[in-house]
């Protein structure tokens, strides 16, 4: 039996400073192998409640919310040995995203392992008018089972229920339908796992982290993508999580830019110049914390308004290294590949006793880590 991990009490901000000057190594694994050996977090993961009614996943109990998650490095689940060859599908957010050329790349080295046959597709963009398609596609070349970053938590609910009706199981990566209540009664239940980022803790430790930056006072803009997807909603329901706790520091205001850097950047210059005084910007993802780079550079204000990325891109290193961004949050996409695969196994070999919700935790990476041997296993 697995046990699903308790949240563990609510960081303290010297908790976050430790955290902060460490630089979660984690290198992608040479196994993959989904036990307690499964290369996580060398320091804990930091873990906050998720307020009621936040798309996060949540112990705060109830019906309609989703258990808590069990980290990536306490599953228990064994290796997937499969009796046959399977077909399974991967459809990832978007073609191109460093993000998801991360899990696609450690997805098909993990199915070798396995001796799976992997196919891998994804949108153009980040879209679940584009995905539904594909996820179609995957229906009707009937593969044994469905790995899905799902770009939408409503809109890709009917796809994901239509091949579930198919006969064909599905786990979600990175972002999860509905509110991510996996067995649940919501119309999200036929879902078999959840394995990601605890993007609602993601979003406050990067605050956390840019409010200390900003001295704990002043105007911060929350640079966003597209309103919908779990991921970056939780991220940014975690910011406003961190904000409300500091008196002295205010929501300035929250973008959406379509997931495209161009947007982001002419974003956040508009916003730069009605808001002289603003003093931090968190980019949720690859392209907002892109954008919001090179507004900052170009407004001349590199330094002056901090800025926290999300998702540990080599523009991001870079933009970290031209002391544009401070902090860069590193997600593990090579690792949710890794054992949403051998849980498929898993589950196709009739051992259904899976983890619902698995957080794959977050590497934090400043000036200070950022030359370690161990972050460049975290850039993507
Ligand atoms: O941040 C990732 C991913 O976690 C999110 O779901 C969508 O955006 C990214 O792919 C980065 O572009």
């Amino acid at each position: 039996m697995h046990t699903l991990g308790m949240r563990t009490p609510l960081l303290t901000l010297a908790v976050l400073s430790l955290l902060l000057v460490q630089c979660q190594a984690a290198a992608p694994s040479s196994t993959g192998v989904p036990t307690n050996a499964v290369p996580g977090p060398t320091t804990a993961q930091p873990s906050v409640a998720a307020p009621s009614g936040s798309l996060a996943p949540s112990a705060a109990g109830g019906g309609d919310v989703a258990p808590s998650p069990v980290r990536a490095d306490d599953v228990t689940v064994p290796p997937g040995k499969p009796s046959k060859k399977y077909t399974m599908g991967l459809v990832v957010g978007a073609v191109g995203d460093p993000f998801y050329v991360s899990m696609e790349k450690a997805a098909k080295a993990e199915a070798e392992k396995l001796g799976i046959d992997l196919i891998v597709e994804g949108p153009q963009e980040y879209r679940p008018v584009l995905q539904t398609p594909i996820v179609d596609a995957m229906i009707a070349r009937k593969v044994d089972f469905l790995l899905v970053v799902p770009t939408d938590a409503e809109a890709m609910i009917a796809p994901l229920q239509r091949a579930h009706d198919a006969g064909i199981p599905v786990i979600t990566l990175d972002t999860f339908i509905g509110k991510g209540n996996y067995g649940g009664s919501g119309p999200e239940g036929f879902v078999t796992s959840y394995v990601g980022s605890d993007n609602f803790e993601g979003g406050m430790v990067a605050c956390e982290a840019l409010i200390k930056d900003m001295g704990d006072k002043g105007k911060l803009l929350i640079e966003n993508t597209i309103p919908g997807d779990s991921s970056n909603d939780g991220r940014e329901n975690g910011c406003k999580a961190a904000i409300q706790k500091h008196p002295g520091v205010e929501l300035a205001g929250v973008n959406y830019d379509d997931n495209d850097p161009n947007k982001a950047q002419a974003l956040v210059s508009a916003f730069l110049q009605r808001m002289p005084d603003l003093g931090g910007i968190f980019g949720t993802n690859v392209f907002a914390a892109e954008g919001a780079g090179k507004a900052v550079k170009n407004a001349a204000l590199t330094g002056k308004v901090k800025v926290v990325a999300f998702d540990a891109t080599a523009v991001a290193i870079e933009d970290l290294r031209n002391n544009v961004n401070d902090i860069v949050i590193a997600q593990k996409p090579w690792q949710m590949a890794q054992l949403g695969l051998n849980f498929a196994v898993n589950y196709l070999e009739g051992n259904r006793d899976l983890p619902r919700n698995v957080a794959t935790g977050f590497g934090i990476i400043t000036r200070d880590t950022v030359d370690n041997p161990e972050t460049k296993d975290l850039i993507y």
